[in-house]
């Protein structure tokens, strides 16, 4: 494809393996490189994935061989990298958390305004189809004006094996699952700007929480709870499911196990079960995750190359990490903490 724009993914650990088999996917663009700090790991997935050439140094960045990069590298390093992009010139797609807390984010948002570079964060969860389809059916009115919803992510995926770095991360679980709800509960919902919240370390030998409970104060009136959990033990697994409710003025949608949405409107019920994309490189229980993958990069690429805002742009998640930044102040105060508190 020669039109296609070339990208550099930087960081070549647990979760780029999905990045580079969704980017396979996507139209109008391909991989042109790969990056990581530890080199044999870049040449590895380079091999695995075709890639033709592979990197120890972001600064390769300054080639400006780049029409994008993939920065899939943990939240601690991404504000240098961003930096690095923003002087070549080159538009960013960065995972989530976009930064460890929210003077680091509004830092990040700022080098990418001054720089005129587009930086979007690659929040995967509100691409996940059975959210998709929630917002259609939000969006057709069917159960009215929302008022109240319940976000619940409770499991016990070894996430220390997989992502050892969370066992050290003071700001663990809101960063790391909360910040998906947040994103959710202003995709479905609306903007928040107040919270309440309670953490806990229930796994021993933890830097940070595993487990956090909140509420969402919306600017339409409306209220969000909030539960997540990685030390919540059934059987089977829940991982990596999100469970809840969306309460509207005139009906309710369920989000039950095995992705189904539960519609109750008009006096009805019907259920729409969400199936798989059925994708080949794709595996249970991952799966729901992983398909929600190339869609995120799609519509990166498809809003950079018709010069559209992208949904989760560094600016506009500066909402999503004002209320996680707010949810740990909360549970350190034992307050209510609102958007005006963190002035
Ligand atoms: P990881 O630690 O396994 O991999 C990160 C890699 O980046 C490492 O190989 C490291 O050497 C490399 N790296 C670090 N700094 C670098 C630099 N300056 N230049 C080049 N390479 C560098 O981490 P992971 O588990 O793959 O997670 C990466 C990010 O993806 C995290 O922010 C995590 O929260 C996120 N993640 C998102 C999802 C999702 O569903 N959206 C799922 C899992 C992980
Ligand atoms: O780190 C988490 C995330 O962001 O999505 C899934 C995950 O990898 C484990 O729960």
């Amino acid at each position: 494809m020669t039109d296609s724009l070339k990208g550099l993914l930087i960081g070549c650990g647990f979760f780029s393996r999905n990045h580079l088999h969704g980017w396979a996917e996507v139209d109008g663009a391909e991989i042109a490189a790969v990056c990581d700090l530890d080199v044999s790991k870049a040449q590895a997935i380079a091999q695995d994935f075709s890639i033709p050439a592979w990197h120890g140094d972001a600064s390769v960045m300054n080639a400006g061989d780049f029409d994008f990069v993939d920065i899939c590298t943990t939240m601690d390093t991404h504000e240098t990298l961003v930096a690095q992009a923003a002087a070549a010139e080159i538009p960013v797609i960065i995972q989530k958390p976009l930064g460890p807390d929210f003077a680091t984010c509004r830092r990040i948002d700022q080098i990418s305004r001054e720089a005129g570079i587009p930086v979007m964060v690659h929040e995967n969860f509100r691409f996940q189809k059975l959210f998709l389809r929630l917002r259609d059916i939000l969006d057709s009115g069917e159960i009215g004006e929302t008022s109240f919803g319940r976000l619940s992510w409770r499991n016990d995926i070894d996430v220390y094996t997989s992502q050892p770095y969370l066992l050290k991360t003071e700001r663990f679980m809101i960063m790391d699952v909360g910040i998906h709800m947040l994103d959710l509960a202003r995709f479905l919902m609306g903007d928040a700007d107040a919270v309440t919240c309670l953490n806990q370390s229930v796994k021993e030998g933890l830097a940070g929480e595993d487990a956090s409970t909140f509420l969402l104060r919306h600017k339409n009136g409306s209220v969000t709870a909030i539960d997540i959990s990685y030390a919540s033990h059934r059987t089977p697994s829940l991982f990596p499911q999100t469970l809840g409710v969306i309460e509207g003025r005139g009906g309710t949608v369920q989000i039950l196990e095995n992705e189904v949405l539960r519609v109750h409107s008009g006096g009805n019920i019907r259920d729409e079960k969400i199936e798989d994309d059925g994708r080949d490189w794709t595996s249970s229980p991952w799966t729901q995750i992983q398909d929600s993958v190339p869609r995120t990069q799609q519509h990166f690429i498809d809003s950079l190359c018709h010069g559209r805002a992208f949904q989760t742009s560094a600016e506009d998640s500066l909402q999503t990490y004002a209320l996680a930044e707010a949810a740990y102040r909360s549970a350190e105060s034992g307050r209510l903490v609102s958007f005006d508190d963190l002035e």
